[in-house]
């Protein structure tokens, strides 16, 4: 069975519990004490030098990074409705949306979510914070342009972006960012969706 290093309120580790869900992998979770700086102490370091959860464990493999992890889980299991397809083309334009997506969203969020989480406001870093909102703001202007005449991102079905984006749109009041008409509806879509509303429902 897989093993899934993770912590609760990790919204990385969040993507892969809803894609693990979504597919019906059966799975085990062990808990990192991030809150503990566990990942930063051996035993945790020797399982990723980078000290970051989530990490899937399958025989003896590991392999960290979320969107890696979904990556390999959908290459090695032959699903009905791969996320992959089968054409270059169509596999190329997803890996763009899934680089766009950490770099141009999620990074951006992750600056606003960490400070307003974790950082007394008197030691934020506006000048970065809104910097991150604006980049934030362009990103969901293009997103707009696809969801205006599309469901979902790629190929107009619920697949590996929804996934990516999920635990992060979650938060998107946070991002103090004007939400385009499309992206609105498309969020409330996405958090409707029953492996994402198992994983998320209660944050
Ligand atoms: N790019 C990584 C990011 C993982 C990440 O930043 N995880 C956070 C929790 S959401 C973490 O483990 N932080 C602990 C630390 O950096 O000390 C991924 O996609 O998995």
């Amino acid at each position: 069975m897989y093993q899934l290093y993770a912590h609760p309120r990790s919204t990385y580790s969040m993507r892969v519990h809803i894609y693990l869900r979504y597919r019906n992998l059966p799975y085990e979770t062990i808990t990192i004490a991030l809150d503990k700086l566990e990942n930063r102490k051996r035993p945790f370091l020797q399982i990723n030098p980078y000290g970051k959860v989530p990490v899937l464990k399958d025989d003896d493999f590991l392999l960290a990074e979320s969107s890696a992890i979904i990556r390999y889980l959908e290459e090695k299991h032959s699903f009905a409705n791969p996320f992959f397809s089968e054409d270059l083309r169509s596999r190329a334009l997803l890996n763009q949306s899934i680089n766009r997506c950490e770099s141009e969203f999620c990074f951006p969020g992750s600056v606003i979510y960490f400070s307003k989480k974790f950082v007394p406001p008197e030691k934020w870093d506006t000048n970065r914070m809104k910097d991150s909102s604006k980049r934030i703001g362009r990103h969901l202007d293009i997103l707009e342009g696809i969801l205006e005449t599309n469901e979902y991102l790629h190929e107009n079905q619920f697949g590996f972006l929804e996934i990516l984006y999920a635990p992060f749109i979650k938060n998107i009041d946070m991002m103090e960012t004007k939400l385009p008409l499309s992206v609105e509806i498309w969020i409330k879509r996405v958090l409707a969706n029953e492996s994402v509303r198992e994983v998320l429902g209660n944050e």
